[in-house]
């Protein structure tokens, strides 16, 4: 039985939505950021830097998104890779770490926006960042041409990543002026695999509303 540490909105929704991607049977264990519960030694012992996700598998932990989707890929799932020796290995490795690239400015929005009080909050770095996100998604927008995925040999764990980060990016940016990615974003929300993360995903903390700040800055 996999396990997985989860915060309803996070990171750990990319492995949420694998995991229904992959028809992976696994129980949740609900965390929330109010509180201590993730500094506790406890939860420590799973994840270091006390963040979500984390997952107990195989008799053993795994921390960070990208790794468990490529051990579960590898172990469980592997249409939903490119494995080495793939001609579409090395794209399908660039897109699967490029949800970390989306998700800095992500973090940095969420705080200036959400975490610090008012006062603490910089509208240059909400205007940077959101410039900076947009570039990202921007970079998406390029590669998908006209294609349904991301990778021209079908659905991947690589979509679940930068799916994820673009889906909690559209809180800060809007899709209007990238018509490929909102088009791929409704393909991706319309997965059965998606709809059913969603509805495990739990009670929203962190965004109460659906859209913060201006587009563009
Ligand atoms: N690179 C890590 C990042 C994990 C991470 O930062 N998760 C955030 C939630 S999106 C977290 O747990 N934050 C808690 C904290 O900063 O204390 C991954 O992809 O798993």
């Amino acid at each position: 039985m996999i396990i997985l540490h989860h915060v309803p909105q996070t990171r750990s929704f990319r492995v949420l939505w694998f995991l229904h991607e992959a028809g992976l049977e696994h129980e949740l264990r609900y965390h929330s950021f109010a509180g201590k519960a993730l500094r506790d030694p406890a939860f420590l012992a799973l994840s270091p830097a006390g963040r979500v996700p984390a997952v107990e598998v195989d008799g053993g932990t795994l921390f960070e998104s990208a790794a468990i989707l490529e051990y579960l890929v590898e172990t469980r799932a592997p249409a939903l890779g490119r494995a080495p020796g793939h001609a579409e290995r090395g794209r399908y490795l660039e897109w699967l770490h490029y949800g970390e690239t989306i998700a800095q400015h992500l973090a940095q929005l969420t705080f200036h926006h959400i975490v610090l009080r008012p006062e603490d909050r910089s509208p240059v770095v909400q205007r940077l960042e959101s410039l900076r996100l947009h570039r990202t998604l921007e970079g998406i927008e390029a590669a998908l041409d006209d294609r349904d995925w991301i990778l021209p040999g079908g659905f991947s764990a690589a979509d679940v990543m930068i799916g994820s980060s673009t889906d909690l990016a559209r809180r800060f940016v809007r899709l209007d002026t990238l018509p490929r990615v909102a088009a791929w974003h409704a393909r991706l929300t319309a997965r059965p695999g998606y709809r059913a993360a969603l509805a495990a995903d739990g009670r929203a903390e962190l965004y109460l509303h659906d859209f913060y700040g201006d587009a563009n800055g």
